[in-house]
């Protein structure tokens, strides 16, 4: 776990920062629902991500390790059954903010769909068969959500896909296949048809990468602005001839958008985990007064040891990119992560990843090839363009004709 985790979960419950003590008891999280005002319009009308499902699914379990950074390992012991409804604000970067609500079981009203832009996630115990009951509750929830609020996105979590029941692959999709026929027909019956829902399955599990790609694709979803955020990417990626370009929220580690290229499971991981080794790192030797005096030491070591590793390691970590005039002032000093944070990590494959900061916690993770990456100035002035861009989407008085400024590089 790093540090930022520990600031910015407080800092959103309005809580004081401590350093000590486990992150999350139970209490925690009545303590989050009493100062969070859910009832405030600005918080009421942001999207919603509803856990829905029978009991011990791993719904709260789910939200414990993606948004609170819970061991997979602790919900085995640290989660009591969920008494009522537990609502968390989630609010790490401008482009991506949404409330998150979890059921404690198969309950629900129908004026609990009512509302914007929402996200129903039927959770699934994957091994726990049949789920002949678990599916026929499924529909029943979906047909009523679509009933008061016909776009709801429907997302069917098939969780607990590990251990010993799901070794192979094939095993995960014979579970999502057999789901999906089921689901199908069951709705069918239901006079709902398929074709006129939008309803997607993903195979999760808490112990891997997988639950991280379910969540980025669920949000992506929420967010307005996608269309134009994949814009942006499209036009970095062929521009500087990049492979593949991700914008991570740092602190839930989910892509809220990538470009329009093929994406493979294994390099979102590869990019989640330069998020982990970044914020260790500048949480280790980044932070306080004396943050100048190690970056210079940092740069002299980089300038004395150009060997570049040939496993897939850090070689060169922090600030690599010189401030330029696209550069604000650093937001807070003791933040493992700033408008100055950069990374870059040589593969052994020849391929480079870069890490750059763009928006508050929100980080550009691009994949090129080392070739390719020698034209770093371009690289870096269309980065400061796509932050500005960012910048206008959020707050769009700004004006900026993001589109514009970064193809004038091309140009
Ligand atoms: N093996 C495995 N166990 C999980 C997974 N997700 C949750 N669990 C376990 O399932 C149990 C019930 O989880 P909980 O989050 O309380 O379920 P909820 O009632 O749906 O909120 C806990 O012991 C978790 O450790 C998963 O992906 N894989
Ligand atoms: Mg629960």
């Amino acid at each position: 776990m790093n540090d930022y985790g520990q600031y910015d979960v407080y800092d959103n419950l309005d809580r004081e920062a401590t350093n000590d003590g486990p992150l999350f008891l139970d209490d925690d999280v009545d303590h989050a629902e009493e100062k969070v005002d859910f009832d405030d319009p600005a918080i009421a009308s942001l999207p919603r991500v509803m856990l829905m499902g029978p009991r011990r699914a791993g719904k709260t379990s789910i939200q414990r390790v993606v948004f609170q950074k819970m061991s997979p390992h602790e919900t085995l012991f640290r989660l009591e059954a969920t008494q009522g409804l537990e609502r968390a604000l989630v609010d790490h970067t401008p482009l991506c903010r949404f409330v998150v609500h979890d059921f404690p079981g198969d309950y629900y009203e129908p004026s609990d769909f009512e509302g914007g832009r929402t996200s129903l996630i039927f959770v699934v115990d994957a091994q726990d068969e049949p789920y002949d009951h678990v599916l026929q509750s499924l529909t029943s929830t979906v047909t009523a959500a679509l009933q008061v609020n016909p776009n709801t996105a429907i997302e069917v979590f098939i969780n607990k896909v590990d251990g010993e029941l799901f070794l192979s692959d094939e095993s995960k999709y014979d579970c999502r296949r057999d789901v999906m026929t089921q689901v199908t027909d069951e709705l069918a019956e239901a006079g709902v048809s398929p074709d006129s829902i939008s309803i997607r399955y993903h195979l999760t599990s808490i112990y891997d990468h997988s639950i991280y790609e379910a969540l980025s694709r669920v949000v992506q979803r929420l967010i307005p602005q996608l269309p134009t955020l994949e814009n942006l990417l499209n036009v970095m990626v062929s521009t500087c001839s990049m492979e593949k370009a991700y914008l991570f929220d740092v602190v839930s580690k989910l892509y809220i958008s990538t470009d329009t290229g093929p994406a493979d499971m294994q390099s979102v991981e590869l990019c989640s985990d330069m998020i982990d080794v970044v914020l260790d790192v500048s949480g280790i030797y980044g932070l306080g007064p004396s943050h100048e005096a190690i970056r210079a030491a940092a740069n002299a070591a980089k300038g004395k040891d150009k060997s570049e590793s040939s496993a897939v390691a850090a070689d060169t970590l922090t600030s690599e990119v010189p401030a330029g005039d696209l550069e604000e002032e650093i937001v807070d000093q003791d933040s493992a992560y700033d408008n100055e944070s950069a990374s870059v990590i040589r593969l052994s494959n020849g391929m480079v990843l870069y890490l750059k900061e763009v928006d508050t916690m929100l980080a550009l993770v691009c994949i090129t090839r080392s070739e390719n990456f020698r034209r770093k100035g371009l690289i870096n002035y269309n980065i400061g363009c796509l932050k500005r861009a960012l910048q206008a989407l959020v707050q769009p008085e700004m004006d900026l004709s993001s589109g514009g400024l970064v193809r004038r590089v091309a140009e």
